[in-house]
């Protein structure tokens, strides 16, 4: 394997004026037709440089005159003494039904469909696969009837039947593209067909595939479509640009979607859904995934990225902007805490691992491997960090000037903090930092009050990450809150002017001054998470207490409520015998219980304790048998003292079975009061139980079986057995079923997975399956994945070793929970690692597997 560097970029010699592929599809031997318009740009002796794997090369030809002077180099076709100005033209055979990478063509549920980022098109046919090479593409598919739809991107030029009996479209895309946003589609699908007028009143004609009988599952996602399309004018002032917009929905799919120009695909799942089938998280991705998809057409597809170490360019910009979007449109509290607990569980996680990697990376083994929640949630941070720097207006002033200046262009992420710089007159040379250094900061926090001066001090110091030494220190907004003693904000001011609430930390060690303050403050810190950092501070329970009720920040009262019981688990595990959660924590709670006011949903979240993930990140060796055991102890303490509290609570919610934020938020609520029930033998949790599991709506299902399960509770195994035989019909939902399945406590959990294996909904080809049962055990099975005995390592140890040849990429995203195994104690690290080493000793290794093993065990 072969690792690229940033620091090697060079523009292309030639560009592609323009592509015309023609496609005659058959599962086996697809034959595929390139025309390529190539002028020269580089050194009059560079040859042509063209990709292409897993391809049969029928014929290269200019004109009518076969080439002879090429050579093919591993996965590279060299072509040389080209004219400047050419036609050249390429044939090749590929197979798409034995295609089990989906990526490239391949055949998913008997439907043709593509794949192409980051570098799939190279599957499909020899060509220069690279962001920075801009195309316009005119594009023939045929194939039999049985695929009546036979769609690319662009508009539909052309179609009818061929001398054969078969048929034929003809699509044209107007604008440049490079072939990482190629998309190919030939299916017999049901459609649901809508319209949009922009707001210059231009019509857009909307169409949404999806496998046949699924039409009831797609009225959601077109409405989200429809809304992303509204917001993107009013909040970006960004308008669609073609007549069509199409979305595909495939079963077989690697990622959640992609942005193809013009045809989306989707991850079925990304999609299809109904109250009888989805969750109300469900339905919440999906509008954050089709928002996603459609804010990429600004971001990413009119400007894209001009080599893959600039990822981040657009995926942090356009997560971004999905944020804004459910936020603007939902809850701002719930999105920021979800945002927030992915970077402190996963990227925290990912940063202080052998992947770490900045948000540009600077070298690479295999591209898909940089598909991260580095590149993804923390370059969302980053931009969301200028946002706070410079404020909406001046970001939009960036947003429009950036525009001004690249539509049409493959560009980089300097280009981009250069456009927010200029149009705001703000210095981000220092802030620049965050694109080039990996790791998370740590900010060490003294805090000091001066009763003879009225004065209050904070003196915040920039600590390199743990692994990244070197580090420089970093432009960081830190926002804060000063609260009285009677829970009333304090303006902030110092020497008669007043101070902004976001600190500019620019410097190692910086202290920031507030006077006319009668009283010591209580201090809410980096509000909102106002900087990707881990916050080193020694608040005690009264303060957290006491900002959990009075913070302005919905989030930073759950932030204190977080740090409230961290502190309790770890106060537990460092002593021998380990106290209970104090009375004052545990009246809090009841006190938000019994109130059932404001946002219930968030009141749902206040009522968690942090994930196991959360808990770990705070130990250097991850006490695995101590976490779960005094979070079993709390969450029985919380269950067993307020249990009457939980039954009224669930009784006096009335959950009107709609899909607005006052009923998902009521069913949020009563699924936690449900989760804490389930762990009593109460009664009227049985009750509870059996009357959720029943209903019409997904999420009352789920919520009553997720919560007897994770309880062990004597439902379990009846409830699991009805699920099964209702919901055969429908994989998706049964992705759910394998979920819970994979959850199962109890000696037999991993022989009771290896069965599931035999079940006739499951299939390893299929990423969703095997995220869907394995994902799910070795993610979130805490105790099962990490056996003493190994056998949970061993489990995974073998799906990989099978992925690694049916799907790299699946597998190479299914390794992760392996990457921390030195964060854990002797024996299980030690059984982690010999899976790993298993992996390495595979003669047939995946460059995807092996950068990440490598990286591992080095
Ligand atoms: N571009 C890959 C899928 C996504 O981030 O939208
Ligand atoms: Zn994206």
């Amino acid at each position: 394997p072969q690792t690229q560097y940033l620091k090697d970029y060079q523009a292309p010699d030639f560009l592609i004026n323009h592509t015309e592929l023609n496609f005659d599809l058959q599962p086996l031997t697809t034959r595929v037709t390139a025309l390529l318009t190539l002028s020269r740009v580089g050194a009059k002796t560079a040859p042509l440089v063209l990709d292409g794997i897993d391809l049969r090369l029928v014929s290269l030809s200019i004109d009518t005159h076969d080439i002879s002077d090429y050579k093919i180099v591993g996965e590279q076709l060299i072509i040389n003494n080209l004219p400047d100005h050419c036609q050249l033209s390429i044939v090749t055979e590929i197979s798409p039904q034995t295609n089990t990478s989906l990526e490239g063509l391949y055949l998913s549920g008997g439907a043709y469909c593509t794949q192409c980022e980051a570098q799939g098109f190279r599957k499909i046919t020899y060509y220069m696969d690279r962001p920075d090479v801009l195309s316009t593409f005119d594009v023939t598919i045929i194939a039999d009837k049985k695929y009546p739809q036979l769609l690319s991107n662009g508009n539909m030029v052309d179609s009818g039947e061929t001398q054969d009996g078969r048929h034929f479209a003809k699509w044209q895309d107007p604008f440049k593209k490079p072939s990482y946003l190629f998309a190919l589609v030939a299916g017999d699908f049901d459609v649901l067909n809508d319209s949009y007028t922009t707001k210059s009143g231009k019509n857009v004609d909307l169409a949404l595939f999806v496998d046949k009988g699924n039409l009831s599952k797609t009225p959601h996602a077109m409405s989200s479509l429809k809304k992303a399309m509204q917001w993107d004018e009013t909040r970006f002032n960004l308008e669609y640009d073609l007549d069509i917009y199409m979305i595909v929905a495939v079963d077989f799919f690697n990622m959640g979607a992609m942005e193809n120009k013009g045809l989306n695909i989707f991850n079925s799942k990304c999609v299809l859904a109904n109250q009888e089938t989805a969750t109300d998280k469900d339905y919440h991705t999906i509008e954050s995934i089709v928002g996603h998809e459609y804010f990429h057409n600004w971001t990413g597809n009119r400007v894209t990225c001009r080599d893959w170490f600039q990822l981040s360019l657009k995926e942090g910009l356009t997560v971004f902007r999905d944020q804004e979007f459910s936020s603007d449109l939902g809850s701002r509290a719930l999105n920021r805490i979800d945002a927030v607990k992915v970077m402190r569980t996963h990227q925290f996680s990912e940063d202080a691992g052998p992947m770490a990697h900045p948000i540009r990376p600077e070298k690479v083994i295999e591209m898909n491997n940089f598909y991260t929640v580095t590149v993804y949630d923390k370059g969302a941070e980053v931009i969301r960090m200028m946002h706070t720097l410079l404020g909406e207006t001046n970001f939009q002033k960036g947003m429009t000037l950036y525009f001004e200046r690249h539509d049409g262009q493959a560009v980089t992420c300097d280009d981009f903090v250069s456009a927010m710089s200029d149009a705001s007159n703000i210095n981000l040379e220092q802030f620049k930092r965050w694109y080039s250094q990996s790791g998370t900061p740590r900010l060490n926090v003294q805090q000091s009050y001066h009763s003879e001066t009225q004065t209050f001090s904070l003196t915040i110091e920039q600590a390199a990450p743990i692994n990244q030494p070197q580090n420089d220190t970093l432009h960081i907004p830190f926002a804060i809150e000063l609260l009285d003693s009677k829970g009333k904000s304090v303006p902030l001011q110092y020497k008669g002017q007043s101070v902004d609430h976001v600190l500019d930390v620019t410097k190692a060690t910086q202290t920031f001054n507030f006077d006319q303050l009668a009283e010591q403050p209580v201090a809410v810190l980096l509000e909102d998470f106002s900087a990707p950092c881990i916050l080193k501070q020694h608040s005690n329970d009264q303060d957290l207490l006491h900002i959990m009720r009075f913070a302005r920040s919905d989030f930073s009262r759950w932030d204190a409520q977080q740090q409230l019981f961290i502190n309790a688990v770890k106060r537990g595990i460092a002593s021998k015998n380990p106290e209970p959660l104090s009375n004052e924590i545990i009246a809090a709670l009841q006190v938000l219980i019994a109130s059932r006011a404001g946002d219930l949903a968030l009141l749902a979240e206040l009522l968690k304790l942090p994930s196991f993930d959360t808990l770990a990140a705070e130990f250097e060796t991850i006490p695995v048998d101590a976490i779960l055991t005094i979070t079993q102890q709390f969450e029985q303490q919380i269950a067993d003292t307020l249990e009457q509290e939980f039954i009224n609570c669930y009784q006096a919610l009335e959950d009107d079975g709609s899909v607005n934020a006052a009923a998902v938020a009521i069913r949020s609520l009563k699924q936690q009061c449900l989760y804490y029930l389930a762990k009593t033998d109460s009664l009227s949790a049985a009750e509870f139980i059996k009357e959720a599991a029943s209903s019409t709506n997904m999420t009352n299902v789920l919520g009553a079986l997720s919560g007897a399960i994770k309880a062990s509770h004597t439902l379990s195994d009846t409830l699991l057995a009805h699920f099964d035989s209702q919901w055969r019909h429908d994989v998706l939902v049964m992705d759910k079923w394998f979920a819970l399945q994979a959850m199962q406590s109890g000696d037999d959990a991993i022989d009771n997975i290896k069965a599931l294996y035999e079940h006739p909904c499951f299939d390893f080809s299929n990423p969703n399956r095997v995220r869907a049962l394995i994902g799910s055990f070795s993610h979130f099975n805490t105790a099962q994945f990490h056996r003493l005995d190994g056998k949970g390592y061993a489990l995974l140890g073998d799906l990989l070793i099978k992925l690694n040849t049916i799907n790299p990429q699946n597998a190479s995203r299914m390794l992760t929970p392996f990457m921390s195994w030195k964060r854990y104690d002797k024996v299980r690290s030690a059984a982690m690692k010999t899976q790993l080493q298993r992996l390495a000793d595979l003669d047939t290794l995946s460059d995807d597997l092996f950068e990440k093993v490598e990286k591992a065990l080095n």
